[in-house]
């Protein structure tokens, strides 16, 4: 059994959107996990990893930390269970599809969720979040909460090549889903599970692939605590 750190929200909601490519990895290969929620102000809690990030998972006595190096793993360890990349050109695309998500995608998105998520965060990471959050946008939560419209506008220009690129395959991979589709798609679940806002209008096409990956598994991510 394969147990997964994760931050653990308020009502129960597991809301790191990096710890959501790990499950969504650890599903589609099909092994069984348990999942340990920690405060992001704990760094105790996972000081065995040798880091002070989520997710960590430890397989037996190995313990692999960052989601990229997680999905690695899981793929070389693991090579009988359906594939996260598909070969090696698969894995190298998917590394640079990686870096962009993290680097275009997320900080689109987190100024829009923000202050959402700040108020369904563990009681106990109030003020530590605030803080991380503040100094990263260098603005207050509640100077994001005034400027949504402008942060929304910015996120739909990040994210048009997904959608002109979700207009001819139903999948980021392709035909099929993958670990790919699990990088992008972990920035919408992080929105769904903390902020009661839309992010996708009914007609985008990346509205439509977000329905699909949240019916896989047997709707695996569909049927968590969300806002
Ligand atoms: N590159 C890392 C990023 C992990 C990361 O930033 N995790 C966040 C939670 S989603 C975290 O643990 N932050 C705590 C902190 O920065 O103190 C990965 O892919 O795992």
């Amino acid at each position: 059994m394969i147990t997964l750190w994760e931050l653990g929200g308020r009502d129960g909601r597991r809301y790191s959107l990096f710890s959501w490519r790990t499950r969504m990895a650890l599903t589609h290969k099909a092994l069984a996990f348990e999942t340990r929620p920690v405060c992001m102000s704990d760094k105790a809690a996972i000081a065995f990893s040798n880091g002070k990030t989520v997710p960590v998972i430890k397989d037996g006595e190995a313990a692999i930390r960052d989601s990229w190096k997680i999905a690695e793993y899981l793929e070389d360890q693991y090579p009988q269970a359906p594939s996260l990349f598909g070969g090696a050109i698969g894995r190298g695309v998917s590394q640079a599809f990686n870096t962009w998500v993290d680097r275009a995608v997320v900080p689109a998105m987190l100024p829009l969720i923000v202050a959402d998520i700040h108020e369904r965060v563990d009681p106990r990471d109030d003020a530590f979040v605030r803080e991380m959050f503040e100094k990263i946008l260098r603005k207050t939560l509640e100077q994001t909460r005034a400027e949504r419209d402008e942060a929304l506008k910015r996120l739909g220009r990040v994210l048009e090549p997904m959608q002109a690129a979700l207009k001819r395959q139903p999948y980021i991979c392709g035909r099929d889903p993958a670990y790919a589709d699990y990088i992008l798609f972990s920035v919408f679940q992080w929105a769904r599970v903390m902020s009661p806002q839309e992010v996708l209008g009914p007609e985008d096409p990346l509205c439509a692939w977000r329905e699909r990956v949240l019916d896989l598994f047997g709707g695996f991510a569909r049927n968590v605590p969300t806002a």
